[in-house]
């Protein structure tokens, strides 16, 4: 394969909704190119790009599949990405790599969540857009709705610049405003023809908008256009390769991919109008800031993007060069931990087919293997040239929490390492090992997110595991003071144990005054990890129990803080006050009074009208306005707080505060209230007391789990 120059590359990620028929486009564009000489299909599992087994098995993408395709005498890279709104991860990567984002809309349903999904992130970061209205062979075809539907969501730089003629069943013919053309599609070929009258009126109505909306994107064009009043086919090539690289244009286009009609227009479409990637309006930056200029004669600057498994050659790493060249045999630094890497092979793929290739130019997207220590977000340089380390991807954060644990234990490190495989490859996972929950914690985008997580575990590693509700990281606190004590007493043979603890204990508030009924002797402040403190407050007179106990019982009582009286959940602010005790002069030890600190403080926190905490979130959820009302009730019906709401466009977002313990899967519910269009944000506010009902039912779950475990 010969190598592209950076101005003959364009780099285009295939994003929108779940089955709107990104694979069969990117199937029928490596065909056109000649990459593969005949098209597979979704339906008979032998894509090129949805070639991974669960691909095969579900019929629908789960991770993006990097394909080129040689036309036109330019090298298309083609990033197929999954529609499904919990791939997310994927499309956040993509958009991070290409010049031009192809949505593409189903004709027979208009705008879908991952249309929605896909413009949020053009918006986000600035990538052009070219809306595909695919399935136009399909009987419920409706282009004009769809195209009501995209300005509607999307403003008025959505332009169509090809309408269909026939669509439907027996869909061949569009009419493609920018040639002033009528194009018929036959079979896997295009016959050009002039307008034919009946559209004629409409077509040249079309193009003189668009010549117009087009030579905005610059003077000197607007000029040419004010004095001739149109534009040569050349000149309104250059407008709209502007005004789409500004981002002030999102062209329409038709296609039905299936049948590979208007998928070659499309591509020559991307050809002559995305920018090369030394041509982008918004260049990638450095994290220093610093212009990325995708130049071949720049030291080299490949950004990891992605990273994915193979059977037979093991770990993939796929590469955007932002500058210089790349060639098999190059040693290249990795900038973000210095270690030296030797790139064995440089691959360009066609989805599973990768195939050799000597050297790699700036712009281009590119695979090799056999990486010793480069992850997502890591940046390849020349010694020269390490601080050139590429902006990261910020990926989203994880929706859905699931704690998980291998069904037998001996496999539990087995799990552990296949999680942190996978978090390693797909970055809108988290994984997190809860001390304090006791559990192992993951964070997905979603249940069908967490199927695919399943899916591995049950067919790859064949291994039992399984996904529970996390626990919720309560506290426990008291709301009045209390006394009370407790003497440890084992004295039967052998060393004996004798220990007894008087305490009173009170709850901490900041610049609350000292007690005054006992004397206070040292007092020591513990800040605690989980937030909040514990005040121990030595008020022991007489000497009834000696100083070098004092630590024993600190830490006797701190094991009842770490592990609360009510749920075990961690206890904060108490102040605790030793004032009497009693010690033997034999059997008194650490030990005793370990144990007897403790369970005094156990008995005094019980008669403290001890509280439970919970922690409250903040809660921000996006849904179309015309869903709010049942998700406002489904969140009254999980104890939130509305605090407000504010319109934008078609969409609401509402304000709530909500414990956490409520918001359990609380995606899943809210996609199926919306269609899948909600999204919503979660950040920790505050910890509230819970209300007694849910503290009655936390101490009985407590109890029956504590006999469990006995
Ligand atoms: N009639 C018709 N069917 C199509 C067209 N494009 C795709 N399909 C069919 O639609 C289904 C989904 O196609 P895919 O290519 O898997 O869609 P996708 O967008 O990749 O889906 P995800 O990977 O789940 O996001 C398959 O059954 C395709 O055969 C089209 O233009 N016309
Ligand atoms: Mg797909």
């Amino acid at each position: 394969m010969k190598v592209y120059q950076t101005n003959d590359i364009r780099n285009i990620a295939l994003v929108g909704g779940a089955k709107s028929g990104k694979t069969t486009m990117a199937e029928a564009m490596a065909f056109n190119g000649g990459v593969i000489n005949r098209r597979g299909s979704v339906e008979d599992k032998n894509t090129i790009s949805d070639y991974r087994d669960i691909e095969t098995d579900r019929r629908n993408s789960v991770n993006t599949s990097l394909l080129y395709s040689e036309f036109g005498g330019k090298k298309i890279n083609i990033l197929d990405v999954p529609g499904f709104a919990d791939f997310q991860g994927e499309v956040c990567a993509a958009f991070n790599v290409v010049e031009a984002a192809v949505v593409v809309v189903n004709a027979q349903s208009g705008i879908e969540v991952g249309t929605e999904i896909a413009y949020r992130y053009s918006n986000k970061l600035n990538t052009p857009m070219i809306f595909a209205v695919n399935h136009l062979d399909a009987e419920k075809a409706n282009f004009d709705e769809s195209v009501n539907q995209l300005k509607d969501y999307f403003g008025g730089k959505c332009t169509v610049l090809q309408f269909p003629v026939n669509q439907g069943l027996g869909f061949n013919k569009v009419i493609d405003i920018v040639l002033n053309k009528e194009l018929t599609f036959n079979g896997d070929k295009c016959e050009m023809s002039d307008v034919p009258a009946e559209f004629a009126d409409k077509a040249e109505e079309m193009r003189m908008a668009l010549v117009e909306e087009a030579a905005a994107a610059d003077d000197a064009l607007m000029e040419k256009y004010f004095e001739d009043g149109d534009l040569s086919h050349e000149d309104l090539t250059k407008a709209l390769k502007l005004a789409i690289a500004k981002r002030d244009l999102y062209p329409i286009m038709c296609t039905s991919a299936k049948e590979n009609m208007g998928v070659a227009r499309l591509m020559e479409f991307v050809n002559d109008n995305v920018a090369a990637p030394c041509e982008t309006a918004f260049p990638k930056k450095t994290q220093a800031g610093k212009d990325l200029q995708n130049s071949a004669a720049n030291p080299a600057v490949a950004f990891a993007f992605k990273t994915d498994k193979d059977k037979s050659v093991g770990e993939i790493t796929y590469l955007r060069l932002y500058d210089g060249e790349l060639s098999e045999a190059q040693d290249v630094i990795n900038s973000v931990n210095q270690s030296k890497e030797r790139l064995s092979q440089i691959l360009v793929c066609a989805g599973k087919n990768r195939q050799r290739v000597e050297k790699a130019c700036a712009g281009d997207i590119v695979c090799t293997i056999k990486l010793k220590d480069v992850k997502i977000n890591h940046t390849l340089t020349t010694p020269k040239n390490t601080d050139d380390q590429v902006e990261e991807i910020t990926f989203p954060v994880p929706i859905h929490t699931v704690a998980v644990k291998a069904a037998n234990s001996n496999d539990d490190e087995k799990v552990g390492s296949i999680l942190n495989e996978m978090c390693s490859m797909d970055r809108s996972m988290t994984l997190t090992n809860s001390r304090e929950l006791r559990q192992i914690i993951l964070g997905c985008q979603g249940e069908l997110h967490l199927n695919t997580i399943k899916w591995y575990f049950a067919n790859v590693h064949k291994l039992e595991v399984n996904f529970s509700d996390p626990r919720v990281p309560y506290r426990e606190t008291i709301t009045k003071s209390a006394e009370a004590m407790y003497r440890h007493k084992k004295q039967s043979g052998g060393s004996g144990q004798f220990g007894e603890v008087h305490m009173l204990i009170e709850p901490y508030y900041e610049g609350m005054p000292d007690q005054t009924k006992y004397p206070i002797r040292d007092k020591q402040v513990y800040p605690l990890d989980w937030g909040g403190q514990l005040n121990f407050n030595n008020c022991i007179v007489g000497g009834s129990i000696d100083a070098r106990f004092m630590p024993a019982i600190l830490k006797g009582i701190m094991e009842k803080m770490e592990q609360g009286p009510l749920t075990g959940s961690y206890a904060r602010d108490i102040v605790v006050n030793i004032f009497d005790g009693k010690m033997h002069p034999v059997d008194s030890n650490e030990t005793a009074f370990k144990i007897a600190g403790r369970t005094a403080f156990r008995e005094a926190f019980k008669n403290a009208n001890p509280k439970i905490m919970e922690p409250i979130y903040d809660i921000a959820v996006a849904v179309p306005t015309e869903s709010m009302g049942g998700v406002m009730t489904d969140l009254q019906g999980r104890r939130a707080i509305v605090m407000g709401m504010e319109a934008e466009g078609k969409y609401t977002t509402l304000k709530a505060r909500a414990p956490l313990a409520e918001m359990n899967r609380y995606c899943t519910a809210l996609s199926s209230l919306t269609s899948g269009r909600g999204t919503f944000s979660m950040t920790y506010a505050e910890y509230q007391q819970v209300p007694a009902d849910v503290q009655q039912a936390l101490l009985k779950a407590y109890e029956e789990e504590s006999k469990d475990e006995d």
